[in-house]
């Protein structure tokens, strides 16, 4: 054989992905359960490079030089398994099957566990950035064995975006680390663009501007610290104006969100882990009340403030305390979710580098942003913070955020704009820094109803109190 990697399953992001290998000079073979799409590829495209297309799997196994790589991208599931069981008969030990698509990582973990029992190695990979990354330079996020790290990395690398001359792409950790860290990539991604969603919701209904006006704020916005991808298409968003009707784009959609999954993914294993990632919850539930027509229907004649009319010279000022908000939550959403890349890590033992996390996001992928500097080096100078919110520049900047985020926390619950997410990010704060939490009473009441005992503040052990006698208390 002479390709150097295969890709199997060409549909948009594997086409994509194909192309982009053999426009950095590596030679491609090609393959699809449905030979036509193969067939396609090469005449459309096989000018962009060396492309060597297989009608059957044996033809493609038999095309690649040893040790094998094999990219898979279908659909995830039910596929995912289908293509492994067929070609992991045609594979030699040492050959490496790399799954690009959107598993779960305990499929993953499954599926490497398998392989590997047969000297096979599997790589779950995460890839960011949609059709268009696949092509022009995904974030990747590969996971598997080292030394299947040392024959996939240059490829992979040679493929990823670039920030600064590095690649967007490292190995992160054994068998599911790199799913792990896409699911919660996507988790993120969710309190992301919720959050900026309410700043918008916020502008418009708080402060009155219409959303090309909106727009403009936002690209602003863009040229400071809160510069990243999301902030830059939602302006183009806004800005964008519905051909038939004339009327601003946004307001011609239906205001339901649709999801994939992947946020409630994250959310679910957070919950497993014992991780508080409100704001990524409240990003998935916002979306998930969204499409809760009937629900909504049946609730809009419920009551709610007077609209005291904001003056015309606070708007202004408004927009830059929503900026303020909007970038303290940010922080919280991230700190959120490292804390969740952490605990996966050591329940599963993947070690996984946290600064390089943030570094390969920089690029290619949906949050890429400005902001991911800072997160790259509060974890990689010294010892790492506990969480990114004492990280000593990110606690400056939300001490000098926290006046504006309480003001429009507070405005927007008292014109009764919904803002889970700026709300929760403030209540996580909050939490985090109280000297004492009510979760005192929690335990009181815990051990009136159940004897589940609680501990004192004073004094080692467990203790209980007999609520039904004499309230004396015994040790647990
Ligand atoms: P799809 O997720 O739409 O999958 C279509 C591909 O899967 C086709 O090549 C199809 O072959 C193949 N396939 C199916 Br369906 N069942 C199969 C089976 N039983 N055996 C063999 N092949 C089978 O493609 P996509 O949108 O390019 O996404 C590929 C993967 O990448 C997915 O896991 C997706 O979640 C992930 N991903 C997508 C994006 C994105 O922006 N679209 C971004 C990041 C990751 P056929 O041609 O013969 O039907």
């Amino acid at each position: 054989g002479q390709a150097q990697i295969g890709v199997t399953g060409l549909a948009v992001m594997g086409r994509n992905l194909a192309r982009n290998l053999a426009r950095h000079g590596h030679t491609v073979a090609v393959h699809n359960r449905t030979a036509s799409r193969t067939r396609e590829l090469v005449k459309e495209f096989g000018d962009e490079g060396a492309f060597v297309p297989a009608e059957s799997a044996e033809e493609f196994v038999a095309s690649l030089e040893r040790p094998r790589r094999i990219v898979v991208m279908v659909k995830a599931g039910a596929p995912t398994d289908a293509v492994i069981d067929e070609f992991v008969p045609l594979l030699e030990p040492g050959d490496m099957i790399m799954d690009g698509g959107n598993a779960h990582y305990e499929d993953t973990r499954r599926r490497e566990a398998a392989l590997r029992e047969r000297g096979l190695h599997f790589v779950g990979c995460g890839i960011s950035g949609g059709e268009e990354g696949a092509l022009h330079g995904p974030s990747i996020m590969p996971g598997g064995s080292r030394e299947s790290y040392e024959a996939l990395g240059p490829l992979l690398e040679s493929i990823a975006a670039q920030v600064d001359g590095e690649p967007c792409c490292a190995h992160i950790g054994p068998d599911g680390a790199g799913h792990f860290v896409k699911m919660v990539h996507n988790g993120i991604e969710y309190a992301d663009m919720q959050l900026i969603a309410e700043a918008y919701d916020l502008l418009r209904r708080v402060a009155g501007y219409e959303p090309a006006r909106i727009a403009e704020i936002f690209r602003g916005w863009n040229e400071g610290r809160l510069d990243s991808y999301l902030i830059e298409i939602t302006a183009q968003v806004l800005a964008h104006t519905d051909a038939d009707t004339g009327k601003p784009f946004v307001d011609v959609v239906l205001d339901q969100a649709e999801q994939k999954g992947t946020g409630r993914w994250t959310v679910q294993s957070a919950l497993d882990l014992g991780v508080p990632v409100s704001g990524i919850a409240e990003a998935v539930f916002a979306r998930g009340l969204s499409g809760h027509a009937r629900l909504r229907e049946a609730a809009r004649a419920l009551p709610g403030p007077e609209r005291p009319e904001l003056h015309p010279d606070d708007a202004a000022r408004f927009a830059d305390q929503v900026e303020q908000a909007l970038y303290a939550s940010k922080i919280v959403a991230y700190a959120q979710g490292w804390q969740l890349i952490q605990a996966g890590s050591e329940e599963y033992g993947w070690d996984i580098d946290l600064a390089s996390v943030a570094a390969i996001w920089r690029g290619g992928c949906i949050i890429r942003a400005r902001f991911l500097n800072g997160i790259r080096r509060a974890f990689g100078e010294g010892e790492a913070p506990v969480t990114l919110l004492t990280d000593e520049l990110f606690a400056d900047d939300l001490r000098s955020a926290q006046n504006a985020w309480r003001h429009v926390v507070a405005r927007a619950t008292e014109l009764g704009v919904p803002a889970p997410g700026f709300s929760a990010a403030l209540a996580y704060y909050d939490a985090l820094r109280a000297e004492r939490l009510p979760a005192a009473l929690i335990q009181g009441q815990r051990d009136f109803f159940g004897a589940h005992t609680y501990r004192r503040v004073d004094r080692e052990g467990d203790f209980h109190t007999l609520w039904g006698e004499d309230r004396s208390e015994r040790r647990g």
